[in-house]
């Protein structure tokens, strides 16, 4: 493939022929099996099965095809004709393959067999699953419990999952962190803090009743471009939408619909956003409290003048609490810090709080670019300061939603799958399981990282993901990794963190949710929970990819089996067996979330677990929402200084994390290949650069340790002054591990130090 970028003319709106042309392309390059196209007919809807790409949740009225362009990639990706068989291994060793490219790896195709790492030859060799198990087990029985790590990806059903973290609690650890931890545990530490919900509080109907969209750093057209179908009803039924972003994301821009004839056939595109407002990255605290002081003076305005008051004093009275002091916040600061900071106009900051102002019933939408930041729950809780003004929580058309990642990666924390004791009912499973768990919290992921850098973990057991790539701090990370006793993945496609093998190592494949799994009651569905709280049933129709796979629930309790000591409580073979009794158990557990689980998992559109700050029920310390007073007017643990830029870690439009599908990333126009810096002219001009040289970024988090990316090249992009963009995963070589939210340690991705060399 020729390096190329593409003129930035070139972009089209999100979705539209693009969007099919990106299809046909994945579809020629990995030879999915015609029963593809079967299968993305059921993707998403009651009795079929649930992506395997994003959260988002799915519709009780269904459209015709219920998938987006990134979710039929996914699909296509798992039905893949290519093999990655032991035989693959007989042509390289695990050295050479650490100069392979993400996408090559996993272009391998399926993995088919359990393999172990045979360090005398440096490959991976075949292993049948009693071995895998045994060793495994083995190993794990000579260790202290606390210096193993249960990490999970947001890939595995409920099932699995609630047994995964039983496994873990069983062997005497809470070391169950997971992907959440890189992602939006700013969410479920930041956002319970204030309004006492770990998740957010729209459901699918308020979608369809709000005036205004406000989105915070969340890029639907590449990330869950399912939103774009309820966005783009919205707009057509006159809602505002309103976006703060440093890049100017086409799916927040325009949007063709491709399941639509008549739109494809004209060319007919829904304009997204009315406002979009090109924030420096780590400027949204002072952003939002520009549209909160434009919100009180409007109120002040109201006072004097005997109108109806714009904020909702009722509300507030009853509901929250910390408001004078913000208040007083609000007013003290000044538009022009507000200006520096943000890098906004007044002007556009408070036309943008007349959207605000005028609309009765507004969603906050927020990803990455809240969240993956130093003072990242400080942004959250600013955000909510902003919606609890007008009561917008908690009330039909209005909310907060942030918006996962994973499939089920919040599923996956509702049923145990959390290194925080306090979120588990131990007392539960003592009565259910018969022993004693843990009470120690167990490693965060920043935890984790340096545990195994310290070379204090011994231990890391992968159910799903590509850890080692997914984390910062990438460069001591490769030889911590590696400096283990054992790393087992369970896997499946070839990826990065299998090339870095501990003492013991093992590769573990796994069905997908695609896939028929056959156990010893018959054919098992799993579950998975959506962003919206909602829980589906999922059922795998395909021919596995190979007959040695194992389901995620079999390989969790496979080992289960070989590393805990008898406990007749645990009855991993008939679990295995019968997923409904795992249900059963999730249900006993979770009596208020999981009631009559069994009986309503294949309800359209999922059963609602329902949440209490829906219903303004707060379950935070002060049992009402928090107005939070910032103590600063920006996201950022550094200042700025000459030379520095605040680096922006982007997903492109042609990958799932740290899975590349290809080098197309046609929304921002770059085409070919991933290692580019973007930069404004201004910035590419005052650093002495010209578009298309080659160069490094350097980390500049100031603690004396050199960190480099080498090889970028520069490509101008309309981005604000200061702040840069590059790809993730690569850009983790940059990242510090110390660098992250200091609420709840998730890393700062978003505006990492840099300098250009
Ligand atoms: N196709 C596809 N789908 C995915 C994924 C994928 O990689 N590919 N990943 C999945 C996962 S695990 C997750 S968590 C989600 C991630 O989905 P998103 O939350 O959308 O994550 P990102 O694309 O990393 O970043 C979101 C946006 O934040 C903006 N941003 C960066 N810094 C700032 C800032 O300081 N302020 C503001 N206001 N905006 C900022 C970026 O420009 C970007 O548009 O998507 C999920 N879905
Ligand atoms: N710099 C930077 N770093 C980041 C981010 C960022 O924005 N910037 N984002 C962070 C975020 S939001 C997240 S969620 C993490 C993602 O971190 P992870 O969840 O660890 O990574 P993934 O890339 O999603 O994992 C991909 C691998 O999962 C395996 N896999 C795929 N499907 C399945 C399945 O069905 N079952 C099993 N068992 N395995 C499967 C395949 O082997 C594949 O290679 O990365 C984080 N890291
Ligand atoms: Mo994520």
């Amino acid at each position: 493939m020729a390096d190329h970028i593409a003129n930035p003319e070139s972009e089209g709106p999100a979705g539209g022929w693009g969007s099919l042309k990106s299809l046909a392309r994945i579809y020629g390059e990995t030879w999915p099996t015609p029963a593809a196209i079967e299968s993305l007919a059921r993707q998403n809807k009651p009795h079929g099965f649930m992506c395997v790409s994003c959260a988002w949740p799915k519709p009780v009225n269904y459209h015709p095809f219920e998938f987006c362009e990134n979710g039929a990639k996914a699909t296509m990706w798992d039905l893949t004709n290519a093999r990655c068989t032991p035989d693959f291994w007989n042509d390289h060793t695990v050295s050479e393959l650490r100069s392979w490219k993400d996408h090559d790896l996993e272009m391998t195709g399926r993995l088919t067999h359990p393999m172990r790492y045979d360090a005398g030859t440096d490959r991976y060799v075949e292993v049948t699953w009693e071995e895998a198990f045994t060793r495994i087990g083995a190993t794990l029985k000579q260790l202290h419990p606390d210096s193993a790590v249960f990490y999970s990806s947001g890939h595995a059903g409920l099932e699995a999952a609630y047994l995964y973290a039983l496994l873990a609690r069983s062997y005497g650890t809470n070391n169950l962190p997971q992907s959440s931890n890189m992602c939006h545990e700013t969410t479920s530490v930041g956002l319970n803090k204030v309004i006492g919900s770990p998740v957010g509080t729209v459901v699918w109907e308020d979608l369809e009743k709000a005036d205004a969209f406000f989105f915070f750093g969340q890029n639907p057209g590449s990330n869950s471009p399912r939103f774009l179908h309820p966005l783009q009803d919205a707009k057509k039924r006159g809602a505002k939408i309103v976006t703060f972003n440093p890049v100017i994301e086409q799916g927040l821009v325009s949007f063709v619909n491709p399941q639509n004839p008549f739109d494809m056939l004209t060319g007919n595109e829904t304009a997204i956003s009315d406002h979009y407002l090109q924030v420096k990255a780590g400027g949204d605290i002072a952003a939002i409290l520009g549209l909160c002081k434009t919100v009180i003076e409007a109120d002040d305005e109201a006072v004097a003048s005997g109108t109806n008051r714009v904020i909702d004093v009722e509300f507030i009275d009853a509901h929250t609490t910390g408001f004078s002091s913000f208040i007083g916040c609000v007013r003290q600061s000044a538009w022009h810090d507000i200006e520096r900071e943000s890098g906004l106009t007044e002007t556009a900051i408070r036309d943008a709080a007349d959207v605000y102002i005028r609309a009765e019933r507004v969603i906050g939408v927020y990803g990455m670019g809240l969240t993956q930041h130093a003072q990242g729950a400080l942004n959250v809780a600013m955000l909510v300061n902003l919606l609890l003004l007008r009561g917008n929580i908690g009330r039909e058309g209005a909310g907060c939603c942030p918006v996962r990642g994973h499939s089920n990666v919040q599923g996956q924390r509702t049923v145990g799958v959390a290194e925080k004791t306090k979120l588990i009912p131990m007392e539960k499973l003592k009565e259910l399981f018969d022993f004693n768990p843990p009470t120690e919290d167990g490693l965060t992921i920043v935890d984790a990282v340096k545990g195994m850098i310290a070379g204090d973990i011994k231990a890391t057991i992968c159910l799903g993901g590509n850890l080692l790539r997914a984390v910062p701090e990438q460069g001591e990370m490769e030889t911590g990794w590696a400096s283990q006793d054992l790393t087992v993945m369970v896997s499946t496609k070839l990826n990065r963190s299998h090339l870095f093998p501990g003492r013991h190592a093992y590769i573990l494949p796994c069905l997908s949710r695609l896939e028929i799994d056959e156990q010893a009651t018959g054919p098992q569905a799993v579950t998975t929970e959506d962003s919206f709280s909602h829980i589906s049933g999922s059922l795998g129709k395909r021919t596995p990819a190979s007959k040695y796979l194992k389901s995620e629930l079999a390989i969790v309790t496979g080992i289960a089996k070989a590393t805990l000591a008898d406990n007749p409580s645990l009855r991993w073979d008939e679990w295995t067996g019968d997923y409904g009794l795992v249900r059963e158990l999730i249900e006993a557990t979770y009596p208020d979330d999981f009631k009559d689980y069994n009986r309503r998992m294949f309800e359209p559109g999922g059963f609602y677990r329902g949440n209490d700050a829906h219903q303004r029920v707060w379950n935070t310390d002060e049992g009402k929402a928090v107005f939070t007073t910032p103590d600063r007017m920006n996201a950022l643990s550094f200042d700025d200084a000459e030379g520095r830029f605040r680096l922006v870690t982007m997903r492109s439009n042609d990958q799932f994390n740290t899975t590349i599908y290809g080098y197309s990333d046609r929304f921002r126009g770059i085409e070919g290949t991933r290692d580019v810096v973007l930069m404004c002219e201004d910035d590419i001009a005052r650093a002495g650069l010209t578009p298309g040289q080659s160069v490094s970024l350097v980390s500049d988090f100031g603690d004396g340790k050199r960190r480099v990316l080498p090889g970028l090249s520069v490509v101008a992009h309309k981005l604000p002054r200061g702040t840069v963009g590059a790809y993730y995963p690569e850009c983790n070589v940059l990242n510090a591990i110390d660098h992250h939210d200091e609420l709840s340690k998730t890393p700062a991705s978003k505006a990492i130090p840099v300098r250009i060399e």
